[in-house]
């Protein structure tokens, strides 16, 4: 048996990050997969970023807000609530390195298992050809359902897709199984999330994992020395409309 897991939206948030991957590390991961956004939002971009490239298991997808980094768009405040303010202050902290780095992640990746490909990205991909000056995500659909995912994944050639993007956890069945694996911790519950794929030759299943982080930590560092931390906290975090 084999086991992969799935990890999504980790934005800075180290405390979840290493709560996550410790209990990864506990049930024996063959690999780990990151479907996207290591940056922004969280106190702690960099860290997070650092700990993710150390580790030869960990798959770096590509997301909306690592592109925002290698491109330097601060200033792009497209499909994120995230102000330009913040973009500035989490860029200037991270190396030219680990943007060397970001832009090497690839924006989806596959794994056959038992037959099947699982498909991992940060979210649906328009059918076209990859530029970096053209946004290469779906938009997002704030009422998720069968038909929507239909409709937005149609390009994509899989039997499962693994995802995040939106940061709440939903499974549908449609041309497809959608798994949206959830944010790590980016939401308003203290649980560091992720999902656990198992697979041989004849079969693979997966379920929902979580443990719990000190969120607390994370809310002193946000209000204390995050540009905008206070309303990224009380928006992500405490699901209030502050804009
Ligand atoms: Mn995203």
């Amino acid at each position: 048996m084999k086991r992969i897991g799935v990890i999504s939206d980790v934005h800075g948030n180290l405390e979840a990050l290493k709560a996550v991957l410790a209990m990864l590390d506990e049930m024996h991961c063959d690999e780990i997969i990151h479907t996207g956004d290591a940056v922004s939002i969280g106190p702690n971009s960099r860290e997070c970023l650092d700990l993710l490239l150390s580790r030869r298991d960990i798959t770096c997808l590509l997301g909306n807000h690592d592109r925002d980094f290698v491109l330097r768009h601060a200033d792009v405040r497209m499909l994120s609530h995230v102000p330009a303010e913040h973009k500035a202050q989490v860029f200037a902290t991270l190396t030219e390195e680990q943007r060397k780095a970001v832009m090497e992640f690839p924006l989806f990746v596959t794994r056959q298992c038992a037959g099947d490909t699982l498909l991992f990205c940060h979210y649906a991909l328009a059918p076209r050809p990859f530029d970096w000056q053209v946004f290469p995500f779906m938009p997002l659909q704030n009422e998720p359902s069968v038909q929507a995912f239909d409709e937005i994944f149609a390009s994509a050639e899989a039997d499962a897709v693994f995802f995040g993007h939106k940061h709440e956890p939903c499974d549908f069945d449609g041309r497809m199984l959608y798994v949206d694996v959830g944010s790590v911790g980016c939401h308003p519950a203290p649980f560091a999330r992720a999902v656990v794929i198992d697979y041989d030759a004849e079969k693979w299943t997966y379920k929902r994992v979580q443990t719990p982080y000190d969120m607390d930590a994370v809310k002193k560092k946000m209000y204390g020395t995050v540009a905008c931390g206070k309303q990224l906290y009380d928006f992500y975090f405490l699901r209030k409309n502050v804009q």
